[in-house]
């Protein structure tokens, strides 16, 4: 019986051995180990072998029988990476695998990032809202008037009755809706508005607007915020300095200046000589604007200012084209 047994070892391993397809394996394992293989007949029958003998046979009939389905699988592992080797030709899976490339933030993003971070350091909230706004959020509410020139479709994008932001002022609107003084928070977002792009210029960038409302705020505590929140992007050297402007939701109004990072002040190519480089608008919230949120302007007085964060990112980087930010130029990108 035992002999028996090793010729059915021997004659399966010689006919695995020969297969060349997973049909032939199929067949093996049917006609060895199915169920009425030749092994299962030997260990069905086991109870006509003689005692002393039956439990020898048993032992030996199921390490056959592993034996054999242990060299089936191989045999059925070795032919399927043989057909995924040919079924895609100068593929080699012995090769290392390639490193896969990993994305990351794209610069203009890593700038509005710490830019937000050092007003959240400075106890900021951070407010969204939507691209797609209404007349009312994006103009009116913000004291622009009817026949602003903002308003015209050669300025701004309109999409049916409602218009892609031109700037993330809204998302303050809705937010001083929805709150109560005293608050303050900054509003990130990307922006809309009809110009030609050249090489200062975008149709779509981004802004950081910020807003503070509390009791007894004054334009000193806006230059603070602000000449903090250069010192801290920039560096401890960087000026700052305010000139007088004008923006409907803003009274008294004004541009913030820096001196030139690149030539501290001196005077050169980027600050055209003037040691100077315009970096934001701010001013003291318009109190017709904190009305139209149904805020009481007698009690609270607050600050805003916005900057764009193309621009930011052209100083920070030192860039003279913001046209780069929009290529998706993976050697540019990289840079960062
Ligand atoms: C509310 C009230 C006031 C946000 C402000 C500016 C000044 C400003 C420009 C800088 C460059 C936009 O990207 S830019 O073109 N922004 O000069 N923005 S004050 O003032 C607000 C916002 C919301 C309710």
């Amino acid at each position: 019986m035992i002999e028996r047994l090793q010729t059915i070892l021997k004659n399966a391993e010689l006919s695995i051995m020969d297969a060349e397809d997973l049909k032939s394996i199929d067949d093996i394992r049917v006609k060895y180990l199915g169920k009425s293989g030749e092994l299962t007949e030997i260990l069905k029958g086991l109870n006509q072998v003689s005692a002393d003998l039956r439990p020898q046979v048993g032992k030996v009939s199921n390490e056959i029988k592993n034996k054999i389905a242990e060299l089936l699988d191989q045999k059925k592992e070795d032919l399927d990476s043989k057909v995924n080797q040919s079924a895609i030709p100068g593929w080699d899976p012995t090769l290392p695998g390639r490193k896969s490339v990993i994305g990351k933030m794209h610069p203009l993003m890593i700038v509005q990032k710490e830019i937000a971070d050092i007003f959240k350091n400075l106890g900021f909230d951070v407010a969204e809202g939507p691209d797609l706004e209404t007349d009312y959020y994006n103009f009116l509410a913000l004291n622009f008037p009817p026949d602003h020139p903002a308003r015209d479709a050669q300025d701004t994008f309109y999409v049916k009755n409602k218009v892609l932001r031109t700037h993330t002022s809204p998302i303050q609107v809705r937010e001083m809706e929805k709150r109560k003084p005293p608050f303050k928070f900054i509003a990130p977002g990307r922006v809309y508005r009809n110009e030609a792009i050249d090489a200062t210029h975008h149709h779509i960038f981004h802004q950081v607007e910020g807003f503070l409302v509390d009791e007894g705020i004054q334009f000193i505590h806006l230059k603070g915020v602000l000449d903090v929140f250069i010192k801290k992007f920039f560096g401890a050297e960087v000026k700052t300095r305010f000139r007088p402007s004008f923006f409907p939701f803003t009274e008294p109004s004004a541009e913030m200046d820096i001196s030139c990072v690149f030539c501290k002040g001196q005077g050169c190519r980027i600050c055209k000589q003037s040691g100077w480089v315009e970096m934001m608008g701010c001013g003291m919230i318009d109190p017709v604007v904190l009305k139209n949120c149904g805020i009481n302007d007698e009690k609270w007085t607050g600050f805003a200012f916005g900057m764009g964060v193309e621009r930011i990112a052209l100083f920070k980087y030192g860039i003279d084209d913001i046209r780069l930010f929009y290529q998706n130029d993976i050697r540019f990108l990289n840079e960062f």
